[in-house]
């Protein structure tokens, strides 16, 4: 029985949709149904922003012993001391859940993506699953933000160690780490922050990795360099405080200018872009690093190696400078593998994210003698259909695909496509049981800012969506299972090609399934199933009609990524975009989202930022900007032997776990370490000389 108050406020939802509604369609847009209960594992305690690092000098510095032995003392390198800042970053005792740690030991990931090549900033791949993220440092870091009070939130330093703003808000000043090196030895300063800034986010030819562009940061932002430790924002809108999740991982995380630049154009004449953008392959060894690890050995669909970095600049409370595991490994298999891999002990970390594995890992889990610990955490993974909306030419459609573009403009037509889908279906074809939930598209129920009673869902009604198709003159004509477009329009049948991720079976899973459920309304769905690396290029250029992809970091978390939530810039939403050399052809909605979407992000005032997403969801639910799927809960799935795992880690939030669990301060107890490293007592040598590390 409905609540007063539950009345009152579907009414008003409804009566708030009708300024949107047509009379005839055939089913009322309701709330979306209660989810079934889920109790995430792993109660989080939540922290002060402040207890988790800070930076500071100790009175000494140690390392593993083989370092000083085999290294220093060798004269092959400097002092530990002398590799580190002043004020290295220190990890607080109080916030490491087994406290300090010991050296050794390895962890052993498993990957279904595969390394391009080391220019990051120029957008080639690593192949995902915690490389890049192991290598990177970036500007702030997000990830640890899942245990800290809402009423605390703000990024976490990092490259930048502090910042301070100006009376109006206007200018962000920023004091970068002072003193850290590269793993080469080469210093960190601001001529590798304005590299990345003017040379590959602000140079149109070049599209850094995960998409950063200038709206990222604010349309109209500036970024200049101070001295060589000081770098100074200017934003339109007065205290963006919203651009500090931007300048976290994957976004700002600056590449090693002293390397990169003698391929840029812009310093290097003989140079094109393409050569630049590929000028370290996978199998250019020992590319400078400022995160904990570098590639020391890379063997192609079999394994990279990574060796700890001897120039890191964070440590502990004891002064043990970081990290404590020597090295990591990425078995180059599939991401289905990674699971199966980790749960039977023969690898050590997983993020389990395919319902299709879940019940074999649960059971094994559940096994004394299971090897690994596994943990599910809030329905963080959901899965959304993407229509290609733009109608002026991004992805260089044929006529066919113009007039599937024109379709998928038209909320009737989109009205139609979602009444169609049995969502409680999808779900329970990944798997039966309490995990999977019907999700009408918008944010996530995981994150914060969710409001059930904001979310329109236009519940499965087949013959409702017949209808609405009939309407738009799409009749099967031919008698062929198939609706047909008028005579007017060429009379073919409606056939759409959608792009898939092959790397993920449940990607080919809810494919197959729309595919199915299609075909019942009368709609020829064709699937164009391209791995990771050709999906990403397909999606960023616009070459589909419709898409059915993964959610990012912007709905499960709202704040990291907020840009993309909307077609906020020309090269920003993942489904419509502006064509080369022309303008974005926003649909009214479509602007009134990005209106949202820049107020929330130009706004410090949390109730005003908790009610601008609550109309984003009603406004992005109500049109069907995308078309929700299903969503469920991930899993960390890692090797019992490793200890300073944070208790109730998500797996995907502000970013992955491999992000979340802080991996450079992970350890391995004495008695538990294992015998894996296979470059033992090695440390990364000089970049691109030969494969293998320096001994
Ligand atoms: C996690 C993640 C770490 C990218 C990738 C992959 C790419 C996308 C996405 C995930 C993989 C794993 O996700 O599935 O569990 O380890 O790497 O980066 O899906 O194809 O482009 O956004 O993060």
């Amino acid at each position: 029985m409905k609540t007063k108050s539950g009345l009152g406020r579907r009414a008003a939802l409804l009566i708030g949709i009708s300024a949107f509604a047509v009379q005839s369609y055939a089913s009322e847009p309701t709330e979306v149904p209660q989810q079934p209960e889920f109790p995430a594992q792993g109660k989080i305690t939540y922290v002060p922003r402040d207890s988790i690092l800070e930076f500071k000098a100790l009175p000494e510095y140690k390392e593993p012993a083989w370092v000083t032995e085999n290294f220093v003392k060798t004269g092959k390198l400097p002092s530990v001391a002398e590799r580190l800042p002043k004020e290295p970053m220190v990890f607080k005792t109080g916030n490491a859940p087994d406290g300090v740690g010991v050296y050794g030991d390895t962890m052993r990931h498993v990957i279904g993506g595969r390394p391009e090549g080391w220019n990051y900033s120029a957008g080639q791949t690593q192949g995902w699953g915690g490389i890049d993220i192991g290598m990177s440092e970036c500007l702030t870091r997000t990830a640890p933000l899942f245990q800290i009070e809402a009423k605390d939130m703000e990024p976490l330093p990092n490259l930048a160690k502090s910042w301070s703003w100006s009376d109006d808000g206007k200018v962000l000043t920023m004091k970068l780490v002072k003193g850290a090196k590269w793993s080469d030895g080469d210093p960190f300063d601001s001529e590798d922050i304005m590299f990345y800034w003017e040379d590959n986010v602000l140079d149109s030819n070049v599209t850094p990795l995960n998409a950063a562009s200038p709206e990222t940061f604010g349309t109209g932002t500036t970024l200049k360099a101070i001295d060589k430790y000081t770098i100074e924002w200017t934003f339109k809108e007065s205290f963006p405080r919203q651009h500090l999740y931007a300048m976290a991982y994957g976004t700002f995380c600056p590449g090693p200018a002293h390397i990169l630049k003698t391929k840029h154009p812009k310093y290097n004449k003989d140079m094109t872009y393409e050569q630049y953008k590929n000028g370290w392959p996978a199998d250019f060894m020992n590319m400078p690093v400022m995160g904990a690890w570098a590639p020391v050995a890379y063997r192609p669909d079999d394994i990279i190696v990574l060796r700890r970095n001897p120039y890191y600049w964070k440590v502990d409370e004891a002064g043990n400078q970081l990290p404590y595991l020597n090295e990591l490994h990425y078995k180059l298999s599939t991401w289905a593998d990674r699971d199966v891999q980790t749960i039977a002990g023969s690898a050590d970390f997983s993020n389990l994210e395919q319902p299709e594995n879940f019940v074999e890992s649960l059971k094994r889990a559940a096994e004394e003698t299971a090897p690994a610990r596994l943990a599910f955490g809030p329905r963080v993974i959901g899965y959304n259909l993407y229509l290609n909306f733009s109608g002026n030419g991004w992805g260089e459609p044929d006529a066919r695909g113009q007039a599937i573009r024109e379709l998928n403009r038209n909320l009737d037509f989109r009205k139609a496509v979602t009444m169609a889908l049995d969502r409680k279906a999808l779900g329970e074809s990944l798997v039966k049981g309490p995990f999977t939930a019907i999700y009408p598209g918008g944010l996530s129920s995981a994150t914060s800012f969710y409001d059930r009673a904001s979310t329109v869902y236009y519940p499965f009604d087949v013959e409702g969506a017949k209808a609405l198709l009939e309407k738009l003159g799409l009749k099967d004509t031919d008698g062929n299972g198939f609706v047909n477009f008028p005579a007017d329009k060429g009379g073919k049948d409606v056939e759409i090609v959608m792009l898939g991720n092959s790397d993920y079976t449940t990607d080919k899973s809810l494919a197959e399934g729309v595919i199915g459920q299609m075909e019942k309304l009368g709609i020829r769905v064709v699937l164009n199933s391209l791995d990771g690396k050709q999906f990403d290029a397909s999606r960023y250029s616009g070459r589909y009609d419709w898409m059915v992809m993964r959610n990012e970091a912007e709905r499960a978390s709202v704040v990291q990524d907020t840009p993309e939530l909307a077609a906020t810039g020309p090269r920003t939403s993942d489904h419509h975009r502006a064509p080369e050399g022309g303008q974005l052809d926003l649909m009214p909605f479509e602007q009134e989202l990005v209106d949202t979407v820049n107020t929330f992000i130009a706004s410090s005032d949390d109730a005003e930022r908790a009610n601008l997403m609550k109309q984003y969801q009603k406004v992005v639910t109500a049109n069907l900007d995308t078309i929700g799927l299903t969503e469920y809960p991930g899993a960390l799935i890692i090797n019992k032997r490793f200890a300073n795992i944070p208790v109730g880690a998500p797996i995907f939030m502000f970013n992955w776990a491999e992000d979340t669990i802080i991996r450079e301060r992970v350890f391995v107890p004495q008695d538990k370490q294992a015998d894996f490293e296979l470059f033992e007592e090695t440390l990364p040598g000089k970049p691109g000389v030969g494969e293998g590390p320096a001994s």
